[in-house]
């Protein structure tokens, strides 16, 4: 771990046991989930305009992890012109919004009026996305030179590219190249906004398939939008986005660890229960709730495990065997959760940030020597979930294609 940040660790830990010994248990329970909890209070959000049938609808679909017939999702394929602002979130993730902006330059949105008529304050958006399904529009364009004067950021979202690969596969059968055709499409495009004197470069613009969210640029648009998020709603994004990527995988992985030292803390207090053989007592319900994020945050929860195994045709039980998933055991229920602490607590070296805790932490919490234990096991837990989600999320795409070769 960097430096500045465990000094800043350390810091928020001497603070959140001051507040214990001033205001009591409660207080430092409060602080401390409240602190854990900032990054629900903050909304992203992203703005999505294009000609209607371009693909709005399904690519927010695609990036919020839903189907057009989920609680929650865009109307695909709809034929209703949409006459306000739609905003849509996944139920599960509600901090991440889209808006469907309403067409432009259609009869009830004319182009001279429409920024008064959507009443909208485009400061509010985090991100614009302008999605076309074949070149850009006009008023993509126009609307694009608005977003620049005013200094937001913008990205350009060619979907359909499943069928222009398609289509030249049928065409060329001999010749056929698909870097060479994702190449040529994203030059026209890149030479179209260049034309319109757009300020953007290649790396804004994104050839999709809303179907395939594993396909070309699907993933790359996520990294980019996390990498570019305002840094005060980075982690908001980062928790907010269930699609898991390896990148993304990466991010949230990062900000779970960082919560461990933290989280480990509530462990420490509360009604502690002994752990089998290992002489320290700890409030299980905290661990095991965190182990539950993990799960949720990494997509290999019961919900997400059945969906993929349902993709795959295959029974979750035979999919978890054979991905040689554990994590769905141990989260049965608190006592095979507890059970499985007792039996793999680590026994690595201290750390330091553990090292320079436990006397803080020791002084003021009468659990204060389960500290260390609780880090370690949470550290393990989030590295167990970490390893079979890469396995849930990429080894399962090999089995996949193996199937079907
Ligand atoms: N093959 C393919 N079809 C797509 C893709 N994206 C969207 N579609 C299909 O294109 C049609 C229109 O997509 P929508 O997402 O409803 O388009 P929209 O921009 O929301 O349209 P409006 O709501 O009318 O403005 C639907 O039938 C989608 O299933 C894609 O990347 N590839
Ligand atoms: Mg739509």
């Amino acid at each position: 771990m960097e430096v500045g940040k465990e000094e800043s660790l350390i810091s928020d830990i001497r603070e959140y046991a001051k507040t214990f010994t001033e205001n009591g248990v409660s207080s430092f329970q409060n602080k401390i989930e409240q602190n854990l909890n900032v990054w629900k209070e903050k909304k992203l959000n992203i703005a999505v305009v294009g000609d209607s049938g371009a693909g709005k609808s399904s690519l927010i679909n695609a990036i919020l992890g839903l189907t057009a017939e989920d609680e929650g999702a865009a109307p695909v394929g709809s034929m209703e012109t949409t006459m306000t602002i739609e905003k849509y979130v996944n139920p599960l993730h509600p901090n991440l919004v889209f808006s469907d902006m309403p067409g432009i330059g259609t009869p009830n949105f004319p182009r001279d009026s429409y920024f008064a008529k959507i009443g909208q304050d485009l400061t509010e958006f985090d991100f614009f996305l302008i999605v076309c399904s074949g070149r850009f529009k006009e008023n993509d364009l126009w609307f694009a030179n608005i977003i620049h004067s005013q200094r937001k950021e913008f990205y350009f979202v060619r979907t359909h590219t499943d069928e222009d690969v398609l289509s030249n596969k049928h065409d060329f059968p001999q010749t056929h190249n698909q870097e060479t055709l994702l190449a040529l499409l994203k030059n026209r495009l890149f030479d179209e906004l260049n034309r319109a004197q757009i300020a953007t470069n290649q790396d804004h613009i994104f050839l999709v398939d809303n179907y395939d969210p594993t396909k070309y640029d699907f993933e790359k648009l996520l990294d980019t939008l996390v990498v570019n998020a305002p840094s005060i709603k980075k982690d908001t994004l980062i928790l907010s986005l269930a699609i898991t990527t390896n990148n993304l995988i990466d991010e949230k992985v990062k900000v779970l660890k960082d919560r461990v030292y933290i989280k480990a803390l509530l462990a420490c207090v509360g009604s502690l229960v002994p752990l089998p053989g290992v002489g320290v007592a700890v409030e299980a319900s905290v661990l095991y709730q965190e182990y539950q994020f993990y799960r949720e945050q990494l997509s290999i929860d019961d919900k997400s495990m059945q969906n993929i195994s349902e993709r795959l045709d295959v029974s979750k039980e035979n999919l978890e065997k054979k991905l040689n998933m554990k994590s769905h055991m141990v989260s049965v229920s608190l006592q095979a959760f507890v059970k499985f602490l007792s039996v793999h607590v680590a026994s690595e070296g201290i750390e330091n940030v553990v090292k320079a805790a436990l006397p803080i932490i020791s002084s003021v919490l009468a659990a204060g020597v389960s500290y260390p234990l609780c880090v370690h096991s949470l550290k393990n837990l989030l590295a167990m979930c970490e390893k079979e989600a890469r396995a849930a999320h990429y080894d399962v795409e090999i089995m996949f294609l193996k199937q079907h070769q």
